[in-house]
C-alpha cells in the first residue's frame, strides 16, 4: 500500500482527544495502512466536517474513525454524510467518565449506522484494528498481518508468569 493515498480517516472533535486517538494512528502505522488524522468538530466546525466527510469517498478513503467526547455525536454526523463505514470511539469525559460519549455515539436511530467501540484507549486501538479488518476483506496481505498480530498477542499472554 506504500505510495497510496489515505485509506482511513481518523477524525476527532478536539485536539484534546489526540492523546488517546494517537493510539489508533499508531496501530494503523504498525499495519502499514495509509491514513490521515484530523481535528473536526460536529458542533464547532459543522460545515467543514460535512465537507470533509462528503469528499472522503471520492478521495479514496474507505473507513472513517470518529472520536468525540460528551454529547458531541461526531460519528453520527459523519455517518449522515457518507456511506463509508464509520467507527465511533467515545472519549472519556470529565463529568460522566464517557458514559455521555458512549450513549451519544452508540444509540443511533435505525437507518444510519455507527459501529461503536469501547470508551477511551481500548476503543481507539480496536477501531484501528477493525478498520484494518474491514480493509483486509479485499487485501490478503492485511489478513496475514492480522493473523500474525493475533498470534503474537496470544504468545505474550501464554508466556505470562505470576509471582
Ligand atoms: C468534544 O468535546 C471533543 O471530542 C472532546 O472530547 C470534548 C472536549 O473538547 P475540548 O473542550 O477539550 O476541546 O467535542
Amino acid at each position: 500500500m506504500a505510495g497510496d493515498g489515505p485509506l482511513v480517516a481518523v477524525m476527532m472533535g478536539s485536539k484534546s482527544d489526540w492523546g488517546v486517538m494517537r493510539q489508533a494512528s499508531e496501530v494503523l502505522t504498525e499495519f502499514g495502512v495509509p491514513h490521515e488524522s484530523r481535528v473536526l468538530s460536529a458542533h464547532r466546525t459543522p460545515s467543514a466536517t460535512a465537507e470533509y466527510v462528503s469528499a472522503a469517498e471520492g478521495r479514496g478513503i474507505q473507513v472513517i474513525v470518529a472520536a468525540a467526547g460528551g454529547a458531541a455525536h461526531l460519528a453520527g454526523v459523519c455517518a449522515a454524510h457518507t456511506i463509508l463505514p464509520v467507527l465511533g470511539v467515545p472519549m472519556e469525559s470529565a463529568s460522566l467518565k464517557g458514559l455521555d460519549s458512549l450513549l451519544s455515539t452508540v444509540q443511533m436511530p435505525a437507518g444510519i449506522p455507527v459501529g461503536t467501540l469501547a470508551i477511551g484507549p481500548a476503543g481507539a486501538r480496536n477501531a484501528a484494528l477493525l478498520a484494518v479488518a474491514i480493509l483486509a476483506v479485499s487485501r490478503p496481505e492485511l489478513r496475514e498481518k492480522l493473523r500474525r498480530f493475533r498470534a503474537v498477542q496470544a504468545e505474550k499472554v501464554l508466556a505470562e508468569t505470576l509471582p
